[in-house]
């Protein structure tokens, strides 16, 4: 092969190889004809456009209470999230990661799980987590760093905050193995990362095995065009997320994350194919991130007002908003009822959390595994001891 690829390189008077015309020369005189032997494609779907129209085509039948439901889940995200970055401000919580404008992307497909489903999400999707079960009390605790914000809220099926760019994909396609391997049924596993995440081997790593094993998850990249300063542009020439999961033979789709409908018809499908034995999908939200990374970030100094502006009217609460006006299901007074009831309900949950933030420092030792294990039981023993000298020294 390198013999024919150094003669083809003689014939060409230019330096660069052109695939699409080369002949390879194995035998003097011989060619080699060029087959195409598969072909890919990238679909992309929209329902609902910038202006609230919608494409009668294409839009799914929903009951009017869950499209009043999915939006209020939305408002709550963005609420929460409001106050959350207030909340930083005064210094009453740590570190905030805002998921403003992006809420289609991920509290959509939450709403569509079902209690026996497993949420794996990273660390931008606190609407997501609060629609699967977590309560805003213990966000609070993970916020301000206590261990109770790790915990598996009871009954429910929500691994931690990953902090750990592309692990949680790895966990997800090992939830979906065991789900497959005790044939668990109408169960199936939703995780959530970024544009970014998408460059980490974990994340091509889960996709070969979410692949092979043909494992009943739904992947969820949030393309938000930045993985902290970095622009989407800078870390992948993929034209499109999407087309990542070509390579291991999982179906991709390019979906307008900002649009409510095209996220509800693109993830109902992908979990529908999830709990037939139809394999894993990997779907692309493009949308935005309105804010900072985190709290301890300052957009302004890598990118412009104009690309944020340029965002603004693609927001998807407006869209929703504007799709329940025109079917008559909503109006200005209901919205200002259901803002004050949010507000209310986020207010009392920051009330109770600060009368009463419990902590309890050992606890890391009993979340951590699912089993007890010797060598954590003798480090826990060791950590107790530890404090329990730090304790007298601070008395002393
Ligand atoms: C393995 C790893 N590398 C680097 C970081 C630091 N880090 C935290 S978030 C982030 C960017 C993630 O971007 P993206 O995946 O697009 O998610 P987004 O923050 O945009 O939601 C980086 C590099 C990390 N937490 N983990
Ligand atoms: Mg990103």
């Amino acid at each position: 092969m390198a013999s024919a690829l150094i003669a083809y390189e003689k014939k060409s008077n230019k330096n660069k190889l052109k695939f699409d015309t080369v002949k390879f020369y194995f035998n003097k005189g011989q060619n080699m004809p060029k087959k195409i032997t598969n072909r890919f494609s990238v679909s992309y779907l929209q329902i609902l456009d910038e202006n609230g129209k919608v494409d009668k085509k294409l839009e799914p039948k929903i009951p009017d209470k869950d499209l009043i439901s999915m939006y209020r889940w939305m408002v709550m995200a963005r609420e929460f999230d409001e106050r959350m970055l207030k909340l930083q401000r005064q210094g009453r919580i740590g570190t905030f990661g805002p998921s403003i404008g992006q809420e289609a992307a991920h509290c959509i497909p939450a709403y569509l799980m079902n209690e026996k489903d497993w949420m794996v999400g990273a660390f931008r999707e606190a609407g997501a987590r609060l629609i699967r079960g977590e309560t805003m009390e213990q966000a609070l605790h993970f916020y301000n760093g206590y261990e109770e914000g790790n915990a598996k809220p009871e009954g429910s099926n929500i691994l931690p905050v990953s902090i750990i760019v592309g692990a949680q994909a790895l966990h997800a396609v090992g939830i979906g193995y065991s789900l497959k391997y005790r044939k668990v049924k109408d169960a199936a596993v939703v995780t959530f990362f970024g544009d970014g995440a998408t460059s980490e081997g974990d994340f091509h790593e889960a996709m070969n095995f979410a692949g092979v094993w043909q494992v009943p998850v739904v992947l969820i990249c949030q393309n938000n065009q930045w993985a902290i300063s970095l622009p989407r542009h800078k870390q992948t020439r993929s034209a499109t997320i999407a087309q990542k999961g070509i390579a291991y033979d999982v179906p991709g789709i390019q979906v307008d994350g900002n649009d409510p409908l095209a996220m509800y018809v693109a993830s109902k499908e992908a979990l529908e194919r999830a709990k037939s034995g139809g394999g894993p999908t990997l779907i692309e939200a493009v949308t935005f991130r309105m804010m900072m990374h985190t709290t301890a970030d300052d957009p302004t100094k890598y990118r412009t007002d104009e690309e944020v502006e340029g965002w603004r009217p693609k927001d998807p609460l407006i869209r929703m908003k504007t799709y329940l006006i025109n079917k008559n299901i909503w109006s200005d007074t209901k919205e200002e009822e259901m803002r004050a009831e949010v507000k209310k309900e986020i207010d009392e949950a920051v009330k109770n959390f600060e009368a009463n933030p419990s902590f309890d420092s050992a606890l890391v030792f009993d979340h951590t595994y699912g089993n007890k294990h010797y060598t954590f039981e003798e480090e826990r023993t060791e950590f107790l001891a530890e404090r329990a000298k730090e304790a007298e020294n601070v008395k002393a």
